[in-house]
């Protein structure tokens, strides 16, 4: 990811969040899945009370697209290799099974963050404490708190809320920079004429993945700065209000990765992430789910998600399910 020298004119992260809510202890000492707590059972019952029509959507992007994959350039890209294939009996360097039977074999190279993906709550944190106060020395090595891991055993289902942010402002993507607010979510679900209700995990199109599809690698990288939503307290006790448990979009970074007024960097993976609980699922491609909606006009739909169960992973890929 990229970063940027620490600025004496601007705030600190802890200045700029000073007072705001944190849900720290409010599911115990222990807790690492923070707002997913919401989601017990009568809010997967209200996903499935979403499901009409019975259609499904994954929104997974492709691992090791051949036009590449929608990841932070400074992060590696994925490797897949094949360690066994047809060739490997040709040349007479693995016999076949009794029988006759013959298979192949690969491995994969990612990082954990390279593709759609769950980010663990202590994925970031500032002042040393990552989610619920743990230590940040707990994430040497691999994470020992707050990691994927608790997510992934867990899994996320409930109704989930699709705001088309592009579509609202009338455009197919939105701009290099182009930010938005809980306001602008909260005009754009009534131009939809669906609501945002409490404990929704809400899902985000800004058209970005679309656009990477598009435009190809090169050419989306070039100066990128991703749309997305902008910090203000107003926005986070929005979503503190909302219970929110789950945040998805189709960005790499979910936020305007340096936030315009203040110029603090990732301040929504600290506000909502760090102190809120509140999980975070990137780079997803909505286009087509998007398209469904407008057509149709559902906006809400049962959501499922497992990310792989990676023991002191940061983050882990994941291929969520829609069912609308
Ligand atoms: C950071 O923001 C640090 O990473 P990601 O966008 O993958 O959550």
């Amino acid at each position: 990811m990229c970063g940027i020298e620490n600025d004496k004119n601007h705030p600190n992260t802890r200045q700029l969040l000073e007072g705001l809510p944190k849900n720290w202890g409010k599911w115990g000492p222990d807790d690492e899945v923070g707002a997913l707590n919401y989601l017990q059972q009568a809010e997967v019952l209200r996903g499935v009370a979403a499901v009409r029509q019975g259609k499904t959507f994954t929104l997974q992007v492709q691992i090791g697209h051949p036009g590449g994959d929608p990841m932070w350039p400074a992060r590696n890209p994925s490797m897949r290799f094949n360690t066994l294939d047809r060739s490997h009996y040709q040349a007479g360097k693995q016999p076949s099974m009794t029988g006759g039977a013959e298979y192949c074999d690969d491995v994969i190279f990612m990082q954990l963050q390279g593709s759609t993906q769950y980010d663990a709550l202590g994925h970031a944190w500032y002042d040393n404490q990552l989610w619920n106060g743990y230590d940040a020395s707990s994430t040497v090595g691999g994470m020992a708190k707050a990691s994927v891991l608790p997510i992934a055993e867990r899994g996320v289902v409930g109704r989930a809320v699709l705001i088309d942010m592009a579509r609202h402002r009338g455009k197919k993507y939105l701009g290099r920079g182009e930010t938005f607010n809980h306001l602008d979510l909260l005009a754009a679900a009534q131009a939809q004429g669906v609501a945002i209700e409490k404990r929704d995990i809400l899902i985000i199109r800004t058209g970005s993945m679309g656009a990477f599809y598009e435009y190809g690698k090169t050419e989306f990288f070039k100066d990128l700065v991703e749309p997305g939503l902008t910090y203000s307290r107003e926005l986070v006790d929005w979503f503190n209000q909302m219970e929110i448990p789950n945040l998805v979009t189709d960005t790499i970074a979910n936020e305007v990765i340096t936030d315009p007024v203040s110029g603090v960097q990732i301040p929504l993976h600290c506000a909502l992430m760090r102190n809120l609980g509140i999980a975070f699922t990137e780079i997803v491609l909505l286009e087509e789910l998007a398209e469904d909606c407008a057509v149709d006009g559902q906006w809400t739909f049962l959501y499922t998600a497992a990310p792989l169960k990676i023991v002191g992973g940061s983050g882990a890929p994941v291929n969520p399910i829609v069912i609308k």
